[in-house]
């Protein structure tokens, strides 16, 4: 179909991952391999660091990790072939002692590898040398890091036969590493997403209670389409931290634990004891808690119709209110927008480019990616996707 990009399926990425690793390393063999999967958030943006609902399904793009535990060494070697930058595609360095932990560096990519072993909370692990590779697209706003962070979990596992003891466990470990070498002060979606999907389901998820609840998503009539602006997604920098502390401010002026807690009537209560700015991010974040239990509701008596418009909200509301999209994204939401079959649209992710997600009647998906190609500026990538599974050990 023109337009639609093919995702890999994971045994093609699984033996591209095998044929990496036996050209880099030669002489051993992959005995482990893992996969995680990115996500698509259908709806409840920056919700998470807000005790807020999320509202995620896990993708059919995937990180691959496979390698094998080098008994000889206490050096752990990692190659990837997933970055798109000119840093070095391999890195090695000695796993962590007590008392001698592991600190971010160069190159970047590797900082995520390197949280998540030093997160992992082992006294001692062994050494090992792996392969990455990766049908996720880096920086396009569904989870490539995540994705990242949770293979290599899920392979620390395999390899030291040591599980975290739930996976709620697993996923703060790998928002940690996150936190701590990628700087970047994300909220539990992502990695949660990554550790918990299910075929089939989205997963609404409660950030104050960390429970989750698995929403079937299985109509055939009915497709998740994910574009790809192409537009670089960074937020490594201010705007995400940024809007973090807008959030915690507003909240503060109205005097409770997190904006989960306030109605939209305290928000106008104080809306003379705020500046503008926060009372525009606070007013998104209670809106969007509200629209996203509403949507798992319409989502589960089928109803598109009301799922769609609340993802036309929540667009709008990220838009002007949160100021997190972007030209180029709005033009491919407003492409969507015009053509018959379409439920909704609107950006997903933390925003600043990277990708929209569309819900549209499965019969009209092709006229639809021509649509949104002939109308976009740029060059965007399409992709039909599934709910997929969450990470999983597929060898060992
Ligand atoms: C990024 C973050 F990593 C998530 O935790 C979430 O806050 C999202 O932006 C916005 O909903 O993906």
């Amino acid at each position: 179909m023109t337009g639609l990009s093919a995702i890999p399926s994971i045994s093609e990425l699984v033996k591209r991952a095998k044929a990496e690793f036996t050209a880099q390393f030669p002489g051993y063999e992959p005995t482990v391999v893992t996969c995680a999967p990115g996500r698509v958030n259908l709806i409840g943006e920056h919700t998470d660091y807000n005790d807020g609902f999320v509202f995620p399904m896990a993708l059919p793009l995937v990180t691959i990790m496979a390698g094998c535990i080098d008994s000889s060494s206490s050096q752990i070697t990692v190659a990837t072939t997933a970055q798109t930058t000119d840093e070095p595609r391999v890195v090695q360095f000695e796993s962590p002692k007590p008392g001698l932990p592991l600190t971010p560096g160069k190159p970047t990519w590797a900082n995520y590898v390197k949280g998540v072993v030093q997160c992992f909370n082992l006294a001692s692990i062994p050494g090992f040398k792996a392969v990455l590779v990766n049908s996720v697209p880096v920086g396009g706003g569904v989870s490539s890091s995540a994705s990242l962070e949770v293979a290599v979990y899920t392979f620390l596992e395999a390899i030291t036969e040591v599980s975290a003891p739930v996976l709620q466990t697993k996923a703060l470990s790998c928002q940690s590493a996150e936190h701590k070498f990628a700087n970047m002060p994300c909220g539990i979606m992502d990695q949660f997403i990554s550790v918990m999907g299910k075929a089939g389901h989205g997963l609404l998820i409660d950030c104050r209670s960390m429970e989750s609840t698995l929403i079937p998503i299985d109509d055939p009539d009915v497709s998740v389409l994910v574009t790809n602006s192409n537009v670089r997604h960074e937020l490594t920098g201010s705007e995400y931290s940024d809007r973090r502390r807008q959030c915690y401010a507003a909240a503060e002026i109205m005097k409770v634990k997190s904006l989960r807690k306030a109605t939209m009537k305290n928000l106008e209560d104080h809306k003379d004891k705020m500046d503008n700015i926060t009372f525009q991010r606070a007013r998104h974040v209670i809106g969007e808690i509200n629209r996203t239990m509403d949507a798992a509701d319409a989502l589960k008596l089928g109803n598109y119709k009301l799922f769609g418009e609340l993802m036309i909200e929540s667009h709008n509301s990220l838009r002007d209110d949160y100021e997190v999209s972007c030209n180029e994204v709005d033009e491919l939401v407003d492409s969507a927008l015009e053509c018959p079959g379409v439920y909704g649209s609107r950006m997903t992710g933390g925003g600043f480019g990277g990708c929209t997600v569309t819900l549209v009647k499965t019969d009209k998906v092709e006229a639809v990616v021509s649509h949104m190609q002939a109308k976009y500026s740029g060059n965007a990538t399409f992709f039909i996707t599934k709910p997929s599974q969450g990470a999983m050990v597929i060898e060992k």
